[in-house]
């Protein structure tokens, strides 16, 4: 292979048309899409040398920008067990996409070197995109990266994030995980979850109805697909599906349902405690929310869904007389209500760590069985080894186990699934014949605020004990005790954000004018 092609490509088709230094974060790269053309064609290169450097195992690229607005985009690169990009090729992939084009040639020729690559050796690239309008320009992108390198490619189109998790791992994985295409993926959730309800749609207070909320994005047309799929086993009313004007996210989605607190555009006219969802722009994210009978808005976001698998996994392992560890991982932004109700009355075991799901994910490896969520709905269970041997050996004289297995398949253990978690609560709701009224009065949230606050450099903020201490500047924190000690039932962090230019300040009290007035104070003494 002559790396002067790879070079040609760049200065031709995809020159680099931005000088500011952009960083692989916790979403991977994402900006405005006019200037992820030459990051796009990069990533494809990296994906490709990712691929040889790992002896030919398919590595996946995924286009999209989440949550974000319409006009933004983004990649990530998907490891071949379906996890996040491996930390220090995060550094590679962004030394690579900050080089001028002239030094191209140079910093490939490095990394093949650095990393002892058989440039000559196979590979597989997955490469898959959102719905945005200039996702299929930049998927071309990635792909003439890949070709740029002699590399194989392989483009699955308009896919969820999960998805495309799916795909790489069952590519990747020898015994019968799934196959890997669209219909493999719908296949393996959709006979699981029909398995599991087997035929009994309505229970106790639980009703097989539910509105669906797309965000105008992927979501929408995959879960169009589960609907044609699927015997009647749940009726899904799809809005925001993406047609006509609608923009991705745009006053709708799992973001907008969170961080506004309150329904999505286009809702019809429902009873009250009718069970709707949203999820992201990607379909990583999911959040259930209801009106009650006095028409005011209430959520159940990633707290209480994980608060509710939590319990149920739990109730199920019990039953089947079978000793696994299981945990739940939870974030600073967890409502305080939530972990106290886990630890004191389900008593399952709670850690917390740093925002950001790769922290999460891997914290939940070290549980037989790991659950993990995002209060802003992203998360997953994953099962040990260890954990899916005992379940098997039991599942051969206990019915309960048997039901556990299904669940595993139900679950994209790789990443958080708005689909595949969507149908896991559901299958608990209509086990414990629930319906949201039930499920919310399990426990009650405090009133909890977030702010951003704009400052010149959100970098002197550091903080320690998963950002729930400030140990930078010094005698913030103190200041922050201080404030904190004067409302009841108070707690209140801050720390930079990861993917936007400014401070967070999260708080919550018993009250909702004292969580308002917390984080009030507390953002004047960040600014
Ligand atoms: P930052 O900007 O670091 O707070 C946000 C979310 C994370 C995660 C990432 C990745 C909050 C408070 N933060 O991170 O949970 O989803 O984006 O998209 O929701
Ligand atoms: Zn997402």
């Amino acid at each position: 292979i002559n790396l002067r092609t790879v070079y040609a490509f760049a200065r031709e088709m995809y020159p680099k048309i931005n000088a500011e230094h952009i960083q692989y974060g916790t979403a991977g790269f994402r900006g405005k899409a006019e200037f992820l053309d030459s990051v796009m064609f990069r990533m494809g290169v990296l994906a490709t040398l990712r691929s040889r450097y790992r002896e030919g195992a398919v590595i996946g690229v995924m286009i999209t920008a989440s949550h974000n607005p319409e006009p933004d985009n983004g990649v990530k690169l998907i490891d071949p067990k379906g996890e996040m990009l491996e930390p220090s090729w995060e550094t590679i992939a962004t030394d690579l996409v900050n080089v001028t084009d002239q030094d191209l040639e140079q910093m490939v020729a490095t990394i093949i070197k650095d990393n002892k690559i058989d440039i000559n050796s196979s590979s597989y690239v997955y490469v898959g995109m959102d719905n945005r309008y200039h996702s299929p320009r930049l998927l071309k992108a990635v792909a003439d990266g890949v070709i740029a390198l002699k590399g194989n490619v392989r483009e699955y189109g308009i896919v969820t994030t999960p998805m495309m998790h799916y795909f790489v791992v069952a590519a990747n994985t020898k015994e019968a995980y799934g196959k890997p295409t669209e219909e493999g993926y719908y296949e393996k959730l959709i006979t699981a979850f029909e398995k599991i309800r087997n035929g009994q749609l309505e229970t106790g207070n639980y009703r097989n109805n539910l509105i669906f909320d797309g965000a105008n994005g992927v979501g929408a047309r995959k879960m169009l697909q589960f609907i044609k799929r699927m015997s009647n086993s749940l009726n899904v009313n799809v809005i925001n599906q993406g047609i006509g004007s609608g923009k991705i996210n745009d006053e709708c989605g799992a973001d907008h349902v969170k961080v506004k607190q309150r329904p999505p555009i286009s809702m019809p006219d429902l009873e009250p405690y009718s069970r709707c969802v949203s999820v992201d722009g990607d379909a990583d994210r999911i959040v259930y929310f209801f009106n009650n009978d006095s028409g005011q808005f209430r959520l159940l976001d990633g707290d209480r869904i994980a608060t509710l698998i939590a319990g149920y996994l739990m109730e199920l392992i019990k039953s089947c007389n079978i000793n696994l560890r299981l945990g739940l991982v939870q974030t600073a932004y967890a409502n305080g209500a939530s972990t106290d109700y886990i630890v004191n009355k389900l008593k399952v075991p709670v850690s917390c760590v740093a925002t950001g799901v790769k922290h999460l994910h891997h914290k939940a490896l070290e549980y037989d069985v790991g659950v993990y969520f995002e209060a802003n709905g992203h998360g997953t269970v994953v099962f040990s080894d260890h954990a899916k041997l005992i379940i098997k050996e039991s599942a051969q004289i206990n019915q309960n186990a048997k039901t556990l297995l299904l669940i595993i398949d139900l679950i994209n253990e790789t990443v958080g699934d708005a689909i595949s978690d969507m149908l896991l609560v559901e299958v608990i709701l209509s086990h414990k014949g629930w319906d949201v009224k039930d499920w919310i009065s399990t426990y009650e949230d405090l009133p909890n605020q977030q702010l951003k606050i704009k400052v010149q450099d959100r970098n002197v903020i550091e903080t320690t004990d998963a950002e729930r201490v400030c140990v930078r500047p010094k005698g913030l924190q103190d200041e922050i005790n201080k404030v904190v000690s004067n409302y009841k039932c108070g707690r209140a962090f801050v720390r930079p954000s990861g993917t936007e230019d400014v401070v967070r300040v999260y708080a919550e009290a018993s009250t909702e004018d004292d969580t308002l007035q917390l984080a009030y104070e507390i953002g004047l003494l960040v600014q």
